[in-house]
């Protein structure tokens, strides 16, 4: 009896692994390329595209409210790393301080260092979305996407860009850094949106 009821819980965490995955020891670093290293007093966050152009400064972006969030992180690479505790700002309270003409559609993340990636707007606007800006209550390092990094929890990690610095609004769906070199346009874990097909879906 006591033996069931100590194993559930590890159960249930292995129900929270999806499929092709397997749980990561530490919290991996994953980039490609060289890490950026940017200050707060030179940090920038632009908007453009079908969106009225704007920049932000560091202080401008932190004086929205701050949130504590736990979240899972599944990277294409088949780790996933449970109950990250990340602190930051939610993309809806952010995106009411931009106008977005209703045309537009999808997003390109862009990050200090020219990493790029793609998402609809469906998928950014999610609730549980947010910009982080520290993790296990410490500012976020450098490697993990200092000072400020966008996580989508329900989408690979991939699509949680580290550094980011932009978003273009778009009418119709580009391609990021990835996805231009064969990975999949949404990459949804559960349902493994791994890699894109040859035949272009
Ligand atoms: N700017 C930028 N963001 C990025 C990446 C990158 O190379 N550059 N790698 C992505 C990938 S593939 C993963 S799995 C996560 C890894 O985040 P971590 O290094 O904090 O674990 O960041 C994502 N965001
Ligand atoms: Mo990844």
């Amino acid at each position: 009896m006591l033996g069931k009821f100590f194993q559930k819980p590890e159960k249930e965490e292995s129900e929270r692994v999806p499929p092709g995955q397997h749980l990561a020891k530490g919290f991996p670093v994953l980039t490609y390329g060289a890490t950026p290293r940017v200050s707060t007093e030179e940090w920038e966050f632009r908007v453009w595209g079908l969106a009225k152009p704007v920049t932000f400064t560091w202080s401008d972006f932190i004086a929205l409210p701050q949130h504590d969030f736990t979240a899972d992180f599944h990277c294409v690479t088949r780790w996933s790393k449970l109950d990250v505790k990340w602190t930051g700002i939610k993309v809806t309270d952010f995106m009411s301080l931009i106008e977005v003409d209703p045309k537009s559609a999808h997003i390109m993340e862009h990050c200090y260092g020219g990493y790029t990636t793609n998402i609809s707007m469906e998928d950014f606007l999610r609730e549980e979305n947010f910009f982080a800006l520290k993790v296990f209550g410490e500012p976020l390092p450098a490697e993990h996407g200092g000072p400020m990094r966008l996580v989508v929890p329900h989408l690979y990690a991939w699509k949680s860009a580290k550094w980011i610095n932009g978003l273009e609004f778009l009418g119709r769906e580009e391609l990021g850094f990835w996805e231009r070199n064969g990975y999949h346009r949404r990459g949804e874990p559960w349902t493994e949106e791994r890699y894109s097909s040859a035949f272009g879906f």
